[in-house]
C-alpha cells in the first residue's frame, strides 16, 4: 500500500505536479487556478476502498470559498466566449496531451481511491483523452444550419452561443471521464465551469484540477476549470440553486437527480441528468452463447457491478437458459476478487461500507421475495469493502429487480418469445443501456425497432457497458434523459439562437399577414 502511494506520488511529483498524499497534510479542495483557502476547516478523508484506510485529507470548500470559485467561473466568461472555438480547441487539445502524460499516475490513482481494475482506472483516462480528441474536432464543427425563408429577400439560419457558467456534479464511479465528457464539450463550447466531484473520490478530482491549472497557466487563463469540494447537501444544494450557473450536468441517483431537475427548473435553469439504470440483456435462442457469456460477465461483474450501464437483468431463452446459467456459475466462482491494482485480479472492492450494506440489505430483501441466489451472495474475508459477485434465478414479480441496487448483483430470467422479453426489459421505470445476443437479423432489427427497446442505448451482440465516447451517452425514462460525451450532445451546452436577416428593401410579414398602416 504505502508503496503504491509513494508510486502515484513520486510519478506525479517528477512530472512537476504537486499533489499531497497522507493525512497529515491536507490537499485543498477549492479552486479556480489558485487554490483557494477556506476560512472555516472542514475535513474531508479519502478512503482506499480495497482496505479502508485513510489515504489523504481534504479540506472542503467553505460558503466563501464557493463564492471565489463562482466568481472567478462567472468573470472568466465574458473572454473565454469571445475567444474564437478552434482556439479554445487548442486548450482542450493541450489538456488531452497533458492527460496523455499522467494516463499512469492518474489511472492509478482512480483505482487506488475508487477500487476499479487498473486496466478500467487507465481505461477511465483514455476516455478522458478520447473526450478530448473528440471535442478538438467540434471546436471547428459547431453549425447551425440555414432555413430557407418564407419570404423574398430574406436570410434565416441558427447559431449556437456559449451558455456561461457549467455546474458538474460527478459521481464516484466513473471520477474522472464523466468530468471530462462534460469539461471538454464545455470548454470547447465557450463555457466556463465549476465541478463538485463525488465525496468518495475527491482526490483524484484534485489531481485533474492540478492538470488543468497547467494548461490554464500555459495559456494564461483562469476561472474557466474551477474545483469545489464539499458536501452535496451544503455546496452541491447552493450550486443546483445558483441563478449564475444556467446548466447543471448531474450523474447520480434518480432520488437526488428528480431533486436537481425540480431546483433547477424551478428557476429556468438546464440540467443534463445521467441517472439510475436498470441494464438488460436478451439472450435469444440462437445467440453465439460464447460470446454472449464473455459480455455478460463484463457488464454484470466489471466495476463491481457499479457502472450506470452494469448488466443487471438477464433474459435467457428457455432453450438455452440452463447451458448458460451453467456457464456463468461455473465462471463467477473463478473471477479474482482482491486489490484493483494487482495483475490477474478482475473485481475490486465496492466504494464505501454504505454500498456493502446495500448489497446485503437487496439479498435479504432478494430472498424475502423468493429470489434464489444461485451463486455468490457471501462477503470475502478480510478489509476492504469487498462482496461476492451474485446470481439470483428471478421470477417476474421479483420487486428488487425493477430497483437499481449499485452492486454485482444479477438477475436471470427465463422467457419464450421475443415480445415477452421484450416486454419485461420495458417494464421497469430505468431507461439507459440495453442489448440483446442473436444470429437472426430479424430479432436484432425487432430489437431496435419503435417497439423494441426503450432505452438510450441499445447494442446487438455488445454487452450493456463500455460505452464509445463517439455517441451520445444517456437515457430515457427515470434516467433522466441527458445526453453526454459524443454525437451532437454539445447542444446542450449553448444557446440556440435563430436569426432572420431581411436584405431587401421591403417589409414583407410571414404567412402573408398585411398589416399596412396608411
Ligand atoms: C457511468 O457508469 O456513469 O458505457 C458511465 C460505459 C462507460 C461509461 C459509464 N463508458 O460503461
Amino acid at each position: 500500500m504505502a508503496d503504491i502511494l509513494g508510486d502515484i506520488k513520486k510519478f506525479f511529483s517528477d512530472l512537476g505536479l504537486h499533489l499531497e498524499l497522507g493525512i497529515k497534510n491536507s490537499n485543498l479542495g477549492a479552486c479556480t487556478g489558485e487554490w483557494i483557502e477556506p476560512e472555516e476547516r472542514s475535513e474531508l478523508i479519502s478512503v482506499n476502498p480495497t482496505d479502508g484506510e485513510p489515504i489523504a485529507s481534504i479540506v472542503q470548500a467553505d460558503e466563501a470559498a464557493y463564492e471565489k470559485v463562482l466568481t472567478a467561473a462567472v468573470e472568466a466568461f465574458p473572454a473565454w466566449r469571445m475567444t474564437p472555438a478552434p482556439v479554445r480547441g487548442e486548450v482542450v487539445r493541450d489538456l488531452g496531451n497533458e492527460l496523455r502524460i499522467f494516463k499512469e499516475p492518474l489511472g492509478r490513482l482512480v483505482s487506488l481511491e475508487m477500487g476499479k481494475i487498473l486496466s478500467e482506472g487507465l481505461g477511465e483516462v483514455q476516455e478522458m483523452i478520447d473526450m478530448c480528441d473528440f471535442a478538438v474536432g467540434l471546436s471547428r464543427q459547431l453549425y447551425g444550419p440555414n432555413m430557407m425563408s418564407e419570404r423574398p429577400r430574406h436570410r434565416m439560419y441558427e447559431q449556437w452561443h456559449p451558455l456561461g457558467v457549467v455546474g458538474i456534479i460527478s459521481a464516484f464511479n466513473f471520477p474522472v471521464a464523466v468530468w471530462a465528457w462534460n469539461a471538454a464539450l464545455a470548454a470547447v463550447c465557450g463555457d466556463t465551469m465549476v465541478w463538485k466531484p463525488s465525496s468518495d473520490t475527491p482526490l483524484t478530482a484534485v489531481a485533474v484540477q492540478h492538470i488543468c491549472n497547467r494548461v490554464m497557466k500555459r495559456h494564461d487563463l483562469h476561472g474557466v476549470f474551477n474545483l469545489v469540494i464539499g458536501p452535496g447537501r451544503s455546496i452541491g444544494e447552493r450550486l443546483i440553486n445558483d441563478h449564475r450557473v444556467p446548466l447543471i450536468s448531474f450523474t447520480g441517483s434518480t432520488n437526488m437527480g428528480r431533486h436537481v431537475a425540480e431546483a433547477t427548473a424551478g428557476r429556468f435553469g438546464r440540467s443534463i441528468l445521467e441517472l439510475g439504470g436498470n441494464n438488460a440483456i436478451i439472450v435469444a435462442e440462437d445467440a453465439d452463447l460464447e460470446l454472449a457469456v464473455r459480455a455478460i460477465l463484463f457488464a454484470a461483474v466489471g466495476t463491481a457491478g457499479q457502472r450506470c450501464t452494469s448488466l443487471r437483468r438477464l433474459f435467457l431463452h428457455s432453450s438455452i437458459a440452463p447451458q448458460v446459467i451453467e456457464r456463468l456459475v461455473k465462471a463467477y466462482p473463478s473471477i479474482t476478487i482482491g486489490d484493483p491494482l494487482e495483475d490477474g485480479v478482475l473485481m475490486g472492492p465496492l466504494v464505501n461500507e454504505r454500498a456493502v450494506n446495500d448489497h446485503f440489505t437487496a439479498l435479504t430483501a432478494i430472498g424475502e421475495q423468493g429470489g434464489e441466489i444461485l451463486c455468490g451472495g457471501g462477503r470475502p474475508e478480510g478489509k476492504g469493502f469487498f462482496v461476492e459477485p451474485t446470481i439470483i434465478k428471478a421470477h417476474p414479480e421479483l420487486a428488487m429487480a425493477r430497483e437499481e441496487t449499485f452492486a454485482p448483483i444479477l438477475y436471470v430470467f427465463e422467457y419464450e418469445t421475443l415480445e415477452e422479453a421484450i416486454r419485461m426489459h420495458n417494464s421497469v421505470d430505468q431507461g439507459l443501456s440495453s442489448a440483446i445476443f442473436t444470429s437472426n437479423l430479424g430479432s436484432g432489427e425487432q430489437f431496435l425497432s419503435h417497439e423494441g427497446s426503450d432505452c438510450g442505448i441499445a447494442n446487438i451482440n455488445i454487452g450493456t457497458s463500455g460505452a464509445e465516447i463517439g455517441g451520445a451517452f444517456g437515457g430515457e425514462k427515470e434516467t433522466g434523459g441527458g445526453r453526454e460525451a459524443g454525437s451532437d450532445a454539445w447542444k446542450a451546452y449553448m444557446r440556440r439562437q435563430t436569426c432572420t436577416i431581411n436584405w431587401g428593401g421591403e417589409l414583407p410579414l410571414a404567412q402573408g399577414v398585411s398589416f399596412d398602416v396608411e
